[in-house]
């Protein structure tokens, strides 16, 4: 296969421009190693856990591989200000960051030598944010799973390039080669995947997750939290139907959506709650079909994109 044309593999120092987004609760270093390991970044999440859980995930890593990694730093975390230093004392090769403005942060990492690479879901926030030392950005758009913005991916991606230097990878709906040429056509030089990742072998959440991606149809997710909360796209399920209902009843308050959520997607990752869980996912799903091997995921998607691309 001849090389992709993008900046992201030479800063990063990657075979192949591809992302495994980091997600609460599912990423751990098995997932993560298995992307790096087949030439793309795996990415770890710092989730909602504080600096010892992510040390040990760091110290994990490092034993199942060898290539570069990222960590997410989810910026609606409580343990934000301490997983914020342990990037920079574990010396991290890549960060991303989600939900959120890590401004307050950018200049003590990019101080500590670390590869910023925030995700965007607008074109002033990711202006501000190479003016603030991002090396690239990861556009988003709301065709993804959990917490989105307002902005589809075909619209922002290119709006997105047309105001930045630094290269933008692009997130949102991509799940093969067709979404990752498409992304390229846009202008971006890499792309970040998440729901494609939930199947891959070494993905360790439970199976009735996994049978629910592959089982999804294409208008089979929804996005609540717009009203209360925060908007999150997830599987249509008994948990989200009943946050919607929630939402439309004046008489709930913010506080009430969030206490009956809280816990939903640890409850549909380690329990397959059918239930009472969240499973997160973006409009891709209906895209998904098997439980493949990461290396095969990767490979599938770069070989289809650099034959439509014509590399
Ligand atoms: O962060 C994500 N996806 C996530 S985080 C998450 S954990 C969570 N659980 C329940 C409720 C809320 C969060 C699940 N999925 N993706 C990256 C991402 N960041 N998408 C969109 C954004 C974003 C949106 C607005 C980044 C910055 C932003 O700035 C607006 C502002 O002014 O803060």
């Amino acid at each position: 296969m001849k090389k992709f044309n993008s900046r992201i593999c030479e800063l990063l120092d990657i075979t192949y421009p591809v992302f495994q987004g980091g997600m609460a609760w599912v990423t751990d270093p098995t997932l993560a190693a298995a992307v790096s390991n087949a030439g793309g970044l795996g990415i770890l999440s710092a989730m909602n856990a504080d600096a010892d859980f992510l040390r040990s995930q760091i110290a994990k890593i490092r034993t199942l591989t060898q290539k570069p990694f990222g960590v997410n730093i989810m910026l609606m975390s409580p343990f934000v200000d301490q997983v914020a230093q342990v990037v920079i004392d574990e010396k991290v090769p890549v960060v991303t960051t989600g939900a959120g403005m890590p401004g307050k942060y950018m200049e003590g990492w990019t101080q500590a030598g670390l590869k910023i690479i925030p995700v965007v879901a607008s074109v002033a926030f990711a202006k501000r944010l190479e003016r603030m030392g991002a090396v690239a950005v990861i556009a988003e758009g709301a065709e993804a799973g959990g917490h989105v913005g307002d902005l589809n991916t075909m619209a922002l991606i290119p709006q997105v390039c047309d105001a930045l230097s630094i290269p933008v990878i692009a997130a949102g709906g991509i799940a093969d080669g067709r979404g990752m040429a498409a992304a390229f056509m846009l202008g971006a030089e890499g792309v970040q995947c998440g729901t494609c990742f939930l199947v891959a072998e070494e993905c360790n959440i439970h199976p009735a997750y996994k049978e629910k991606i592959i089982k999804a149809g294409d208008t089979d997710t929804i996005v609540t939290g717009k009203k209360l909360g925060h908007p999150v796209r997830a599987l249509k399920t008994p948990f989200t139907r009943k946050f919607a209902q929630m939402e439309d009843s004046p008489d709930v308050t913010q506080q009430e959506a969030d206490e009956f959520g809280a816990g939903a997607l640890r409850r549909a990752v380690q329990e397959g709650d059918q239930q009472m869980g969240c499973y997160m996912a973006g409009q891709s799903a209906g895209l998904i079909k098997k439980i493949q091997p990461a290396k095969d995921i990767i490979e599938d998607m770069v070989n289809q994109a650099s034959v439509l691309l014509k590399l």
